[in-house]
Order: structure tokens, then C-alpha cells, then sequence
């Protein structure tokens, strides 16, 4: 008759007073937590969704998504701005069926850039706003740049990291924005490294929206600057399939077999 147990025996280390698990006579807990941690890393490791939550072209007018809260948004000629832009108050039209964005991406082309921006992770909040602002252009037309702002309860904080390039007023320039995490990046014109970025961890989530402080008058022109091919896709990571955990699974129960079969009290 031999000794070996063929069960998990959770014995009390009285020194410590910790649990510690016990495979046959051999204390697995170190190795079965560092197999553990290799497994559950090699499938929880992003890759993101990649899922597009919110599309708009305004070709056949605005979704009706977009809340207009303040500066009386429009959809004339394929392209979206506000009716009535201002910077006292901010103007403001977010996405409003999402809300609690996270990780993301937003893709956005920004026609005449002139002095306006994107929201990010905001929120209208009766028209106290919290979220980060992205202004594109700014100083009312003259600065050549892009430039963060953080706004709290409708208070505008500083303007941080204005990154400047000539001749960006006037010109038409795609945006690809990601917020992951407390950073915060711009991408200018398929740029392969941010244009400017910024690190916050005031908001957690939000939604998304377009601020317009831009000339107007009339219908079309001039308009200053407006927005066109808005689009929002979920970067949240997400775990594997689940032919990844059972891997990892199998991974753990090879190695205590292997352990195992080591015992000689385990071997007839
Ligand atoms: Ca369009
Ligand atoms: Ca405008």
C-alpha cells in the first residue's frame, strides 16, 4: 500500500497562517501560480473589439443620435456645425445613445479647420460639461495646432500640449483620436506617431461629441470650419476565445500529472 493521495489536500501552514495547496506531497502553489499567470496572461492579452459603435457621413443629414444641446447643430450639404458657434458657453452636440466609452477610437475630418474640436469621454451634464476637449485650431482662427483641454463642471482648465504645424488653418485634415487608459492621442493626416497626446485621469468614461466656435453666417459660407465621416469604434479589450482558456487549462493539469508521476510514492 502506498502513501501517494490522488486528491488537492488544503493544509494550514501554522507559521503563517496562509492555505497552501498540496498536490500528492508536493506544495504546488508557487509553480501552479506562475503556470496560472503565464496561461490566464496568454488569453487575456488584448486584442481589442474593434467593433464600430457609431457612424455618420451626414449625407442624408445628421443622425439622430446627436443631441444639438447647445449651438443649434446642422447638416447642410453633407457636412455637420453649429447654427450658433461660441466658446462662452461651449457649444456641444454629443452622440447621445453612447455613454460609459472607454477605450476608444474617433475617426473624424475636419473641413476649413479653423476653431473647434472634439469632446471625449463627455458628458453635456445639463450644461456644466465635464470631458476633454481636443481643440482643432483655436486662438479664433490663428493658431496652426491642436491643443488639449481638460473642462470640469463647465470650467475650462489651461490649454495643455499645443503641438503647431503651418498652414493647418484652412486645410481639410483627418483626425484619428485613441483614448486608452489616461492617454489621450491625436493622429494627423494617417500620421504614424501621435501629433500630440495627453495624460489624464480625470474621466474614466463618457461619450463623445464636436465643439464649434467657428465664423457662421448664412446657410453655407462661410461656415468656418465643420465635420464630416464621424465615426466611434470600441478598443476595450476583450479576452480570447475560449479555446485559449481550455489551453491554459490543459497547460495547468499536464504539469501537476507531470508532478505527479515524479512522487516515486505515486509510482507502483
Ligand atoms: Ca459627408
Ligand atoms: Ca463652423
Amino acid at each position: 500500500m502506498h502513501t501517494c493521495q490522488s486528491g488537492i489536500l488544503l493544509s494550514q501552514l501554522p507559521s503563517t497562517g496562509k492555505g497552501r495547496i498540496m498536490f500528492g506531497h508536493l506544495p504546488i502553489g508557487h509553480l501552479s501560480v506562475s503556470l496560472l499567470l503565464v496561461c490566464v496572461g496568454s488569453f487575456l492579452a488584448p486584442p481589442a473589439s474593434a467593433a464600430i459603435l457609431f457612424s455618420d457621413n451626414f449625407n442624408a443629414g445628421a443622425s439622430s443620435a446627436w443631441g444639438s444641446e447647445r449651438g443649434t447643430w446642422r447638416d447642410t450639404g453633407g457636412v455637420y456645425d453649429a447654427t450658433f458657434p461660441d466658446n462662452t458657453p461651449l457649444t456641444y452636440s454629443g452622440v447621445t445613445t453612447l455613454s460609459g466609452l472607454t477605450d476608444f477610437a474617433l475617426d473624424v475630418d475636419v473641413i476649413d479647420l479653423n476653431d473647434g474640436g472634439i469632446w471625449l469621454r463627455s458628458s453635456f451634464n445639463g450644461g456644466a460639461i465635464n470631458g476633454v476637449l481636443l481643440v482643432t485650431g483655436g486662438g479664433s482662427g490663428a493658431n496652426n495646432g491642436l491643443y488639449w483641454h481638460v473642462v470640469q463642471n463647465g470650467s475650462v482648465a489651461p490649454l495643455q500640449n499645443n503641438q503647431t504645424q503651418a498652414g493647418l488653418q484652412g486645410s481639410d485634415v483627418h483626425l484619428l483620436i485613441e483614448v486608452i487608459g489616461n492617454v489621450y492621442s491625436v493622429y494627423l493626416n494617417g500620421g504614424a506617431t501621435p501629433f500630440t497626446t495627453l495624460t489624464t485621469s480625470t474621466f474614466a468614461s463618457g461619450s463623445v461629441g464636436l465643439y464649434d466656435f467657428s465664423p457662421v453666417s448664412g446657410a453655407t459660407s462661410p461656415r468656418g470650419q465643420t465635420f464630416d465621416n464621424f465615426q466611434v469604434t470600441d478598443l476595450t479589450p476583450v479576452p480570447e476565445p475560449s479555446s485559449f482558456a481550455l489551453l491554459g487549462i490543459g497547460a495547468i493539469t499536464l504539469a501537476a500529472w507531470r508532478l505527479l508521476r515524479r512522487d516515486p510514492k505515486c509510482r507502483d
